[in-house]
């Protein structure tokens, strides 16, 4: 995770905090605080993570072997993250959330390896790492992204269930939210507008769906973990809503102001293959005012939380200062 953070990100003061005078103080306390939190928060993931995934000796050990490569190449794990914090936020016990984190995992490295493909974004880097495909042959990397789609409903499916949300409920969440009218519903728009001028209203359409809904559901599914209200779970759909089009608008922006070698994916892709992007259509500095009006938007939504949103909202501010 990166550390050195823009000072701009010191002017969205989150309630709780108002009691502390000097705001840069503030801020670098605020963010050792989130790095621990992650810190911990992902050794956990990352051994559930573990154990949930089949041995890569489990026969046939190659598409294990692919499925582990592109899942623990070192992603930033931040919908897990969210997962994790969202039940915290609302009194959960983690252990509830741990296999909910794992699953949104599993489907967004799923669809980072198929976006990688040769048919689709045809990319050789990523997580800093040589792509799927390149490593494994575009056929078994297909695979790989498909098994990781299934182990994901497998991860749901296995979870008890709690009383206001059944298992049903949380497959149907899930499913949504990576379906036909979610994120595949994105990468259609998305491939289906390369090359041509779209606007503003467009382009919000692919990034909804694209990284929002992915986002927006992993608050959910951990919101779900710790028996939320229908007002809780409201307040963590508006939350996610806004901060998953914040995240997309600043990748939009690291994609043109950060090296391939920072980001640990292609840079400057989307101006390559001429992808409406926000900076494209806003500007550079029209690109960044988005991304922080968005990221406010984000903030105000958890105010309904109190203190308990004290965490999500640091996530939210660390997002928009963040550097890969
Ligand atoms: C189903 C093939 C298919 C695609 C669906 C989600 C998606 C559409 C494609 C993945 C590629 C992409 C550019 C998605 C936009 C969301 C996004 C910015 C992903 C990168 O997420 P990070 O930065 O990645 O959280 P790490 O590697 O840190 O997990």
């Amino acid at each position: 995770m990166q550390c050195n953070v823009a000072p701009r990100a010191l002017t969205n003061k989150h309630p709780s905090f108002t009691c502390l005078p000097e705001p840069r103080l503030l801020f670098i306390t605020i963010h050792v605080n989130l790095t621990q939190y992650w810190q911990q928060r992902q050794a956990t993931f990352e051994k559930a993570l573990n154990q949930a995934l089949p041995k890569k000796t489990v026969r046939p050990a190659t598409i294990h072997e692919a499925m582990r490569y592109s899942l623990f190449a070192g992603g930033k794990r931040l919908r897990p993250i969210l997962c994790l914090a969202a039940a915290e936020s609302l009194g959960g016990p983690l252990k509830n959330a741990l296999p909910l984190a794992c699953a949104v995992e599993c489907i967004h490295t799923y669809s980072l390896i198929h976006d990688d493909l040769p048919s689709m974004d045809n990319d050789d880097l990523r997580r800093g790492k040589p792509t799927s495909h390149k490593v494994y042959g575009e056929g078994m990397a297909i695979l790989a992204g498909d098994a990781l789609l299934t182990i994901a409903f497998e991860l749901v499916a296995r979870c008890p269930g709690w009383p206001r949300y059944k298992v049903a409920d949380l497959i149907t969440e899930l499913s949504r939210a990576s379906g036909s009218q979610g994120l595949i519903a994105g990468q259609v728009v998305d491939l289906e507008s390369e090359g041509k001028p779209i606007s503003i209203q467009d382009l919000r359409y692919i990034h909804r769906n694209k990284t929002s809904a992915l986002i927006t559901s992993s608050l959910r599914l951990g919101a779900m973990s710790a028996n939320a209200t229908p007002t809780q779970l409201k307040t963590l759909t508006q939350f996610g809503e806004a901060l998953g089009l914040a995240f997309q608008v600043m990748d939009d922006i690291l994609d043109i102001t950060q090296t391939s070698a920072e980001l640990g994916k292609s840079a400057g892709k989307d101006v390559k293959v001429q992808k409406a992007t926000y900076p494209a259509l806003l500007g550079l500095e029209g690109a960044q005012k988005e991304a922080k009006r968005l990221t406010t938007q984000a903030m105000n939504a958890l105010k309904p939380l109190g203190s308990s949103g004290q965490r999500l909202h640091e996530i939210a501010q660390y997002m928009l200062t963040r550097k890969n």
